[in-house]
């Protein structure tokens, strides 16, 4: 236990040196200082309690366990909030259970459920009531609004100090680094990082359905040309399912869900992706190329497609209810894939699970590949960030021992322990496997995990584990622990549509980067008008035509909505970024 996940002693503090230096906040002193404590790590033996830097001698310098004598530990509050059908006390939680017998750490509670715990961390602020640390239940909105109130800890010399197993995951990603640092170049809290290849970082597949294909002796489209070809096929075949009636679609979109894009996917065929990501839509329509952001919306290749859907729709190529207003229950295009026969001929969503009565219907739908138009390939990514959260486990100002705190999310930082906490304890969730590997453990179907506890297999996530600061990188997989076994399916659905190499062409927007609070202000109030702007005309001209002649008066609509402004802020945010990842590397 003591060796596992311990990163090797040459690579200590290499990133951590050049960050440090690279903000110019230390002295040589302090640097000379850092430099000895490294080398004097280099030589003691791991978990070794080495005896000098504390008298007491009821918690270790390095390695675990952290604390050697629990009845002697000095108390630690901590903040998280709860959920249902966890115990009350998370010391009870069967992840901290295994994490209390390997640190020895003393931990008290204090805690809220998720629907009060806003509130009682508002109040805790305002009140300067402080527990030592926020485990959950806090974010970068509450450290902007106390930044120059000196309410929390920049956790930077901790990091240094304390942190090899953070340090390492540092050193192989210096973007998650780079994207932590609050507008004050310190860092507050700990990061959540899920890697899962790539999951969140495009969108659902585009589907099309291949029984439709093979009646009508097609195959599958190679080029935009050849899928619009597929389209108007479809249209022309008329009663493919069947039924007597023309209830078919070729495509239908679900406009109003403002989830999935599909008129992204075909503009990029045309020269410029247009991305939809579903949340964080600050970073809609937005792409970066050399890292300068540009907006999708500005380019022909916009244009183009919008003429194209205005030809889809005019000719009955797309369902007229691709823009109908979301009511309650389902949307019209969501009753339609309901049914109990086929009636759309492609559209795209994220994975068909739980989309369709009819099985068999469902079977039907295979993932397309890209396909080549005339300016590029079609597909696009998300403006997403793997890394979640950068301000985990937040500590306050007035903590005693700091170090404490910085040393138990360190040992959370050990890969094995951040797939528990973030996915669910071994024992509930997980078996290791005869190669030591984390495994679901699953019923006798072997497609979801053996109730216990009294819970149901989707329960036992959220009951044996206590959340907060993890780490999951994709070397994990297969030598920590299995990929999650209920997004297999969609991940391999994605990869046969092209999704690996649409990541290595396009780079994200990432929503990860940092706003002045004036600045975010500034963009909450602007992104609405801009996307009214956006929404307003591409509905119209999909519906009603105009894009050949309107062009520049959209632009100029952007404009006056307040589009310059709103990139020149991004913008902004992404130099800074982008200039500490320089540094970093
Ligand atoms: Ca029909």
């Amino acid at each position: 236990m003591k060796s596992e996940g311990i990163v090797s002693r040459q690579k200590k503090g290499g990133i951590f040196m050049k960050m440090l230096l690279g903000n110019g906040r230390l002295g040589f002193v302090v640097f000379a200082a850092l430099i000895g404590i490294f080398l004097f790590a280099g030589c003691a033996k791991k978990g070794e309690a080495a005896s000098g830097a504390d008298d007491s001698g009821w918690k270790s310098d390095s390695g675990f366990p952290i604390v050697l004598d629990p009845a002697k530990q000095p108390k630690l509050k901590i903040f998280r909030s709860i959920n249902d059908v966890e115990p009350e006390d998370p010391n009870e939680n069967l992840w901290m259970q295994k994490a209390i017998a390997d640190t020895g750490i003393q931990i008290e509670w204090i805690t809220a459920p998720g629907s009060s715990a806003a509130e009682r961390v508002q109040m805790m602020l305002a009140s300067n009531d402080l527990p030592d640390a926020f485990w959950t239940g806090i974010g970068r909105n509450h450290l902007l609004q106390y930044l120059d109130k000196g309410v929390f800890m920049p956790v930077d010399d901790l990091v240094a100090q304390y942190m090899p197993n953070l340090r390492a995951v540092y050193e192989k990603r210096p973007e998650y680094l780079a994207m932590s640092y609050a507008p004050d170049g310190k860092l507050y809290g700990f990061p959540r990082v899920e890697e899962m290849k790539g999951l969140v970082m495009t969108p659902g597949p585009v589907y099309i359905y291949k029984p439709w294909m093979d009646k009508l002796g097609i195959s599958m489209p190679k080029t935009l040309d050849e899928t619009v070809k597929v389209l108007y096929a479809f249209k022309q075949a008329g009663d493919l399912n069947g039924n007597g009636v023309k209830d078919e679609y070729p495509i239908s979109w679900d406009y109003a869900e403002g989830w999935d894009h599909i008129f992204g996917w075909f503009s990029a065929a045309n020269g410029i992706m247009d991305v939809q990501t579903g949340f964080h839509t600050e970073g809609n329509h937005l792409l970066l190329r050399d890292k300068k952001l540009v907006y999708a919306a500005l380019d022909e290749g916009f244009q183009k497609t919008a003429i194209l859907f205005h030809q889809f729709y005019r000719d009955g190529v797309l369902n007229p209810d691709s823009f109908a207003p979301h009511a309650t229950g389902s949307s019209l295009h969501a009753q339609k894939l309901q049914s109990n026969l086929p009636m759309i001929g492609m559209f795209q969503a994220w994975g068909t699970e739980g989309r369709f009565t009819n099985t068999d219907v469902q079977k039907g739908y295979v993932s397309m590949p890209r396909v080549q138009g005339p300016k590029g390939k079609t597909g696009y990514i998300r403006n997403n960030s793997e890394l979640t959260d950068t301000t985990l486990a937040m500590i306050t100002a007035d903590c005693k021992y700091p170090e404490l705190i910085a040393r138990f999310v360190d040992y959370c930082m050990i890969p094995a322990n951040s797939a528990t906490l973030n996915w669910g304890a071994e024992g509930a969730v997980y078996v290791k496997d005869n190669n030591g590997i984390l495994r679901w453990d699953v019923d006798e179907s072997g497609q979801i995990l053996k109730p216990k506890f009294g819970l149901e297999w989707w329960q036992l996530r959220g009951y044996s584990t206590i959340w907060g600061p993890n780490v999951i990188l994709n070397d994990y997989y297969e030598t920590v622990v299995e990929y999650p076994r209920d997004a297999q399916r969609l991940y391999d659905e994605q990869a046969a549509g092209g999704k690996v190499e649409l990541l290595q062409e396009y780079e994200a927007v990432s929503p990860r980067v940092w706003f002045q609070p004036e600045e975010q202000a500034e963009l909450d109030q602007i992104l609405p008008q801009i996307n009214n702007v956006y929404d307003a005309t591409l509905q119209r001209w999909i519906i009603d035509g105009g894009a050949e002649t309107e062009f520049a008066r959209f632009k100029t609509d952007l404009e006056n909505a307040g589009l310059n402004r709103f990139l020149s802020i991004y913008q902004k945010a992404f130099d800074l970024y982008f200039e500490r990842l320089e540094k970093l590397d």
